[in-house]
């Protein structure tokens, strides 16, 4: 037997490049999501901001992998977010934000391009921001909200890892939201308590 053939593939892995430049997945099996504006009702402190900007201007997209069924126990997914630049009213264009259904889940991030602010809700509603930069690395604890932020003029992409059966919970931010808000304040973005 060659060196050459202990080395070679004997499985079939995931048939999937992540491009290290843009954060772009290629190949099969890949999941898509878009948000537009029109999709983002109640997120934004400022509805009539809102309302005022194209319905179907793209806020982020996601391509995800999903190699087990979504709430399998045992696996993990890897998505790549996209979010444009932009904003509504003072906050940046983001992400809707969510705790894991099941609480006892993290999740990694890592930034591909651009810069963003990560913001952190835990169970306390206690609410902090990370700065994110092409190669920081987030550690997202369990029973943390989570929300990402593009404070910049290009693009922000970053890459996410989280467990199979972590599942999504929207519904608690959609309700009663983060205790503070990443807004442009001078020019500046800073996290401001919720009234
Ligand atoms: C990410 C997010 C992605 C989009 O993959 O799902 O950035 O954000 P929303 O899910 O809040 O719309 C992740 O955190 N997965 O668990
Ligand atoms: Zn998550």
């Amino acid at each position: 037997m060659s060196p050459q053939s202990n080395c070679s593939a004997t499985e079939p892995g995931l048939q999937i490049v992540a491009d290290i430049s843009s954060g772009e997945l290629v190949g099969e099996g890949i999941q898509r999501v878009t948000r537009a504006i029109k999709d983002m009702k109640g997120i934004f402190r400022d509805e009539k901001s809102r309302q005022s900007l194209s319905q179907d201007a793209v806020v982020y997209r996601v391509q995800a992998v999903y190699p087990v069924g979504e709430g399998e126990e045992g696996g993990l997914f890897w998505g790549t977010t996209f979010i444009e630049p932009g904003m509504v009213g003072d906050e940046y264009f983001m992400t809707k934000g969510h705790f894991h259904a099941n609480r006892h889940r993290g999740e990694y991030y890592m930034t591909v391009t651009g810069r963003g602010a990560l913001i952190l809700m835990d169970e306390n509603r206690r609410t902090t921001f990370e700065p994110m930069h092409p190669g920081s690395l987030h550690y997202i604890r369990a029973n943390t909200a989570h929300r990402v932020a593009n404070i910049g003029e290009s693009v922000l992409a970053f890459w996410a890892c989280w467990p199979s059966d972590a599942g999504h919970d929207y519904d608690s931010i959609a309700s009663l939201g983060f205790s503070a808000r990443l807004r442009k304040v001078n020019g500046i973005a800073t996290l401001v308590e919720e009234p």
